[in-house]
């Protein structure tokens, strides 16, 4: 038995020698102390021999055992030395440029909002804020909306159920309300533009159930329709570099007396001489949106005197304007969220 366990002992130095990495050395272990290993098969046969020579056995195994555990350990804290070396010697090439993350880009209708009012805030304007859920009085009645005006129409309005009792609110059809939040909050002279979101029950190429309109209002003594044309005209020339002509022609709404669509020379009409102009057909000009003089009904609303204060008001529909801008064919585009579309403009 003895020369047995020496055979085992020099076969497994052996071995441990051309053992190359962790899992051959864990393979070698157990063909060795493993239950069914070599040596534990060696030390099940001492139940076999007398007691002085079990006693004697018995000492040479433990021996060899702790030999063989010993040379294991040995080699497995090579190996790992072995393993550090070779990460130490790995050479990392740390002035490689890393991959660049895909960086977003600004959506069109950010780039046009800022632009809109960078350009009204050098003008004077202060930019005011109104909620999306709006009360039905602010987006209606204090802007002289009659009960019957077919705009109340739950077809055009999205109604919002209101569980705090706060009375009727409505996701608002238009910037408008903030032009009645403004006046209560501020005394004359009043010159505020507001840019939001606004809601409508409608969807098509042109029309997107939630879009975009900026809200203008100039109120003091002695405003006339005179001024918001003016106006308009020193907005093109900050906006486009040219003054644009600008057209009033006669409309309706309830907040307004008189009123008009403001309609602006088209800008892009010289770019393709020869040619239809592409953004306005040919026609020359470009709606903007309504606009008017503030009506005497609203001013009481808010308890601003009519006869001392006079204003007017506009309200553009910007998804249209970025629309034409960038010459996109289809509103819904817009917010289809497709990466490919957003990634076509310029940051
Ligand atoms: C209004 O909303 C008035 N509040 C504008 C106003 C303000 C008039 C102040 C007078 C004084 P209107 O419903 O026409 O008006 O909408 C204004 C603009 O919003 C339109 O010219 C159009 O550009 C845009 N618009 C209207 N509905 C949609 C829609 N569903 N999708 C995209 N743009 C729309």
């Amino acid at each position: 038995m003895l020369v047995r366990l020496q055979a085992e002992q020099e076969r497994l130095l052996a071995a441990l020698a051309e053992v190359a990495d962790e899992d051959a050395l864990y393979q070698l272990q157990v063909a060795y102390l493993g239950k069914k290993g070599s040596i534990t098969a060696l030390s099940k046969e001492l139940g076999r021999v007398s007691p002085d020579e079990r006693k004697r056995l018995g000492a040479e195994l433990n021996r060899a055992k702790a030999a063989i555990t010993e040379a294991l350990e040995g080699r497995r804290e090579a190996l790992l030395a072995e393993a550090r070396a070779r990460d130490l010697a790995r050479v990392e090439d740390l002035t490689m440029p890393p991959r660049r993350p895909p960086f977003g880009t600004l959506h069109p209708l950010t780039i046009a909002r800022r632009a809109l009012i960078q350009t009204f805030r050098r003008m004077g304007f202060d930019v005011a804020e109104g909620p999306h859920v709006e009360h039905a009085n602010y987006n209606f009645d204090a802007l002289n909306f009659q009960p019957d005006h077919p705009a109340r129409d739950m077809q055009d309005t999205f109604g919002v159920r209101d569980r705090r009792g706060a009375g009727d609110l409505v996701l608002r059809t238009h910037t408008s309300p903030v032009q009645i939040r403004a006046m209560l909050q501020r005394t004359p002279p009043v010159r505020i533009i507001a840019p939001g979101t606004v809601f409508r029950c409608d969807d098509d190429a042109t029309h997107s159930p939630m879009f975009h309109q900026i809200e203008g209002l100039y109120v003091d003594r002695g405003v006339t329709m005179a001024d918001l044309k003016a106006t308009m005209i020193q907005f093109t020339a900050a906006f486009f570099g040219r003054a644009l002509d600008i057209r009033l022609r006669p409309s309706y709404f309830p907040f307004v007396e008189p009123g008009a669509e403001l309609d602006m020379q088209c800008p892009f009409c010289g770019r393709a001489r020869g040619q239809t102009c592409s953004v306005c057909k040919g026609a020359g000009w470009i709606e903007l949106g309504g606009s008017g003089m503030v009506h005497p009904a609203v001013f009481e609303a808010v308890g601003v005197d009519p006869e001392v204060y006079t204003g007017w008001a506009f309200g553009f529909g910007i998804d249209r304007m970025a629309m034409l801008m960038y010459q996109i064919p289809d509103l819904r585009q817009m917010f289809d969220g497709d990466i490919r579309f957003l990634q076509s403009f310029p940051g």
